[in-house]
This record gives C-alpha cells, structure tokens and sequence, in this order.
C-alpha cells in the first residue's frame, strides 16, 4: 500500500516535470519567434553574425609540441571569440571547449581538425562558470577556462 502510494506520486512528479519540460520549450520556441522577428526589417543590411551587440572578448592561444601554450584562460561572461594558432607543421590539431571540468561535459563550441600552420576562429556565448578545451585528437592538450560575471 505504501509502495502504491509512492509509486502514484513518482507518476504525478513525472507528469508535472515532462509539463515544465513542455512549457520551456514552448518559451524556446517564442524567444526564437521574437528575435527573428526583431531580427527582421530592422536589421537589413547588417552582418549576419552573431555577435550581438558589437563588443565581446577576444582570446589568443597557441598549440605548439601538442600543447596549447595556455593552461588557464579567462573571460567575461559575453561574447568570446577565440583565436588558436596552429604551429604544429603537419599535425593537426583542434580546440574543443565544453562545460565543466573534463570532455564529459556539453559541447560548447569547437573549431575543425586542421594541419598547422593553420590559424582558426571561434566566437562563443557563455555565461559564468567553468570550461574545459582541449584538442580531440591530443587529448593531453587542454586546459580551463573560467568565465566571470
Ligand atoms: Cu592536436
């Protein structure tokens, strides 16, 4: 009888959470709405990018010998845009940045497997908190970038 009864309010938990679950994708979907509508008329003739608002924050990293040359990166909460130079003659390398600590994390933004000398952009959104990056195929390289308010 007990376990019923528990049983009963897992149900209603699961079916309140899959309606907020519903709920904020519906919010999703009327934030694209607006934006693309704000994004309409008004902005013919303006750069297609996304880099709301102008402004941002610009990174400089290097991988040489199959480390990045920074193990520790830092930058406002915004607009990010990292720059990585390959110096690596024929190795190919990439940056991969992702939430948390460790690759395990959601991918945030990634540049493509390329053979240096190469140089590659990436310009990201983040908000606060802890990234880790590294280049997917020398997993060694990495590092930890802190995003503040
Ligand atoms: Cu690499």
């Amino acid at each position: 009888m007990n376990a019923a009864t528990v049983a009963d309010g897992a149900m209603m938990t699961g079916a309140a959470g899959r309606w907020r679950r519903s709920l904020a994708v519906l919010a999703a979907i009327a934030a694209v709405g607006v934006l693309a509508a704000a994004c309409g008329p008004a902005t013919s003739g303006a750069p297609a990018a996304g880099t709301a608002g102008g402004g941002g924050t610009t990174i400089r990293i290097t991988t040489r010998k199959s480390v990045f040359d920074k193990r520790t990166l830092t930058a406002p909460a915004g607009s990010i845009t990292v720059k990585v130079e390959n110096r690596d003659k024929g190795i190919p390398h990439n940056i991969h940045f992702f939430t948390g600590t460790d690759a395990s994390g959601t991918s945030v933004g990634m540049t493509p497997m390329s053979q240096g000398p190469d140089a590659q952009v990436l310009t990201m959104t983040l908000q606060a908190g802890t990234y880790f990056y590294q280049c997917d195929m020398h997993p060694a390289a990495n590092g930890t970038l802190t995003v503040t308010r």
